[in-house]
């Protein structure tokens, strides 16, 4: 487990920060979900949930035939040139129904960033992301679509603008929905307007991206007022997607990167387990 994470274990926290520093999101577990609109699947699940290995995680989808989501019910403002930094840990476990060439399970995971909070898209191979337009979506599909869903294979990552699934994508050579955590790092520099996606099966920030694309995300969004979680999706094939723990800032600060080990007072404040507005003061 990465010492940050350590840390913080067992520890809910939402941290939030006025105009004047960067806002700091962290989720070490999700036994209160009070801040999150839930929507389809998700909001049907009871809370908390308690996975097989006692932990409280955000389980979006437990079953087949299912879209779902959640969303923190505040905006997040990304008026750091729309730039963000985000890493999360997701876990799919419990394969359901039909398999793949991969094996049995699916759809996946999308991590989204949009304008409402209440949606939830297509179930199947939508993710519960089909159809959420003005948005970014960082998906995790565990499934073989073909074509029509812009899919290589059953087992890819891609970043995808405007609730449709249009890539680019990168192939993962192990089943993500293998019942283990994975870990995953989202950075968008407004700046340089690139998206970078990496992927691990442990918690340790790897230094080359997956997969990137560039895009203007406040003209995608039509707003620098934004709304984040995830949203998934079962169809024939189903299972348990879990999200174990999330860290989000509202600037381009890479989470577990060399150059930006989180600052002395955050990691005292969170290591004597105070819970709720504490202070990360906004870089550069
Ligand atoms: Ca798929
Ligand atoms: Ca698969």
């Amino acid at each position: 487990m990465h010492p940050t994470i350590r840390h913080l274990a067992g520890l809910a926290s939402l941290l939030v920060m006025g105009s004047a520093h960067a806002v700091a999101i962290s989720y070490t577990d999700f036994s209160d979900l009070s801040a999150f609109q839930q929507n389809g699947s998700t909001a049907a699940i009871a809370d908390p949930t308690v996975d097989n290995l006692g932990r409280s995680v955000l389980r979006l989808t437990n079953s087949t035939s299912q879209s779902g989501s959640a969303f923190l019910t505040n905006t997040i403002s990304l008026a750091n040139n729309a730039s963000f930094s985000t890493a999360f840990s997701f876990r799919i476990s419990n394969p359901l129904g039909i398999s793949d060439a991969d094996g049995q399970g699916a759809d996946g995971i999308v991590f989204v960033v949009q304008t409402v909070s209440n949606t939830a898209g297509g179930v199947g191979g939508g993710i519960g992301y089909t159809g959420i337009g003005n948005s970014l979506g960082v998906e995790f599909d565990t499934w073989m679509n073909g074509s029509g869903f812009n899919d290589p294979d059953g087992n890819h990552v891609g970043i995808n603008l405007g609730g449709a699934f249009n890539g680019p994508t990168a192939s993962v050579a192990t089943r993500m929905n293998d019942g283990d955590d994975w870990y995953a790092w989202v950075d968008y520099n407004g700046a340089t307007n690139v998206i970078e996606l990496r992927l691990a099966m442990d918690a340790v920030r790897p230094s080359d991206a997956l997969v990137s694309r560039t895009a203007d995300l406040a003209a995608v969004l039509g707003t620098t007022d934004a709304y984040i979680g995830f949203t998934s999706g079962t169809g024939a094939a189903g299972g348990y997607h879990d999200i174990v723990s999330w860290q989000f800032v509202d600037d381009f600060q890479p989470i577990g990167g060399n150059n930006n080990v989180p600052e002395p007072a955050t990691l005292a404040l969170l290591g004597l387990g105070i819970v709720g507005i504490a202070s990360m003061r906004k870089r550069g």
